[in-house]
């Protein structure tokens, strides 16, 4: 098994599992740690490509994907996804395919945006996840059109606008959630703190008690979970959505993580993380703790993890493989889905 060091056991009693996940609960478990073992597998391989030269750019989630595969399990088809750098793991649990979302890390000609987006900043519009953009704290506001939208047209969808601690500074997430609590908007803001914005530590992001606490002064509901723990994930998120749903206000989640890699495949972080740091991390790997809590309650045997590890890897290799074989975006393809000519005038339609 992965399990090395001893980590923080997660404290749900099947019961309470079953409770929260309805019957089917083992199998939609297991699914979720499947899912999970895929994202560990994707962020080690396309971090080691990055440093071969094969990969541009590369952002892991590794230490997130509690928060992810909960979010993309809990969230309705109808819903819309606006991402910071790290919940990739979001669309593809929502159905974006894994050869497609590697194909746009390549850039290569089957890359949804034709290479011309940064890796690791997938679109997924059939899966509602919209392409991030790189300025930090942008998605809050982008999320509140989205769900003004959405209130317009009586959907009873909801926006999950998902961004990191160091996001909580910017004047977008002021923006964003002040118009939300105003208008009684359907945003989830889902704020993953792993207590680093790039070199930052949180505690030089804000004097506040914590991120939820911001919640008060929008006057919305805020709550702190988390958030390397599925099942506190997904009762966050299921409750959250459901209230809003049904025509709640906004509310606002802070997810307690540790970034368990650097903030990007161009950072350094033994030049600024304390020593300790890693160990405290790998106490809460959320990958580490769900495999322990399976194993003690009988659902995974050393079989089974290793036939889900073979598959996982399997996939992620298939799909390296279809994108190393696939060719650049034709030159061509530069201006395509860039600028629509109308038949008529000859004006610029879009
Ligand atoms: C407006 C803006 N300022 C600075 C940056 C450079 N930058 C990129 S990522 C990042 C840190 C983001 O930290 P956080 O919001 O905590 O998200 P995390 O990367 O930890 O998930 C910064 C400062 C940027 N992209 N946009
Ligand atoms: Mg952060």
């Amino acid at each position: 098994m992965s399990v090395t060091s001893p980590v923080v056991p997660l404290e749900a009693t099947p019961a309470r599992v079953e409770q929260a996940l309805g019957p089917e609960w083992r199998s939609t478990v297991l699914a979720a740690y499947r899912w999970m073992v895929l994202a560990r597998t994707l962020d080690a391989r396309m971090l080691a490509l990055q440093r071969q030269g094969r990969v541009g750019f590369y952002g892991a989630a590794t230490g997130q994907e509690a928060v992810n595969v909960a979010a993309g399990l809990v969230s309705a088809r109808e819903d819309w996804v606006l991402p910071g750098l790290r919940e990739q793991l979001v669309a593809l649990v929502r159905g974006h395919r894994l050869g497609t979302y590697v194909h746009h890390l390549f850039a290569d000609a089957f890359d949804p945006a034709l290479g011309r987006n940064m890796p690791c900043h997938p679109t997924a519009r059939e899966v509602h996840y919209v392409s991030m953009s790189s300025v930090i704290g942008t998605q809050v506001t982008h999320a509140v059109g989205v769900a003004f939208g959405m209130k317009y047209r009586h959907e009873r969808a909801v926006a999950l606008a998902f961004f990191g601690d160091g996001a909580t500074s910017a004047n977008d997430f002021h923006a964003g959630v002040n118009l939300a609590a105003v208008q009684r908007l359907p945003v989830a803001f889902l704020c993953t703190n792993n207590r680093w914005a790039i070199s930052v530590p949180v505690e030089h992001q804000t004097a506040a008690r914590s991120l939820a606490a911001k919640a008060t002064a929008y006057g919305i509901a805020g709550q702190q979970v988390d958030g390397t723990d599925l099942f506190a994930c997904w009762a966050a998120l299921a409750g959250a959505l459901a209230r809003l749903r049904a025509g709640g206000p906004p509310e606002l989640v802070e997810f307690l993580v540790y970034r368990m890699t650097p903030h990007s495949s161009s950072d350094d972080p033994s030049r600024y993380q304390p020593a300790d740091w890693a160990e405290r991390a790998r106490a809460h790997d959320p990958l580490a703790r769900l495999e322990q809590w399976l194993t003690a309650q009988g659902l995974l045997d050393r079989p089974t993890w290793q036939r889900i590890a073979a598959e996982t890897d399997h996939e992620v290799r298939s799909a390296v493989e279809a994108a190393e074989a696939a060719p650049p975006p034709a030159p061509a393809s530069l201006t395509a889905d860039v600028l629509a000519v109308a038949r008529s005038g000859g004006r610029p339609s879009a």
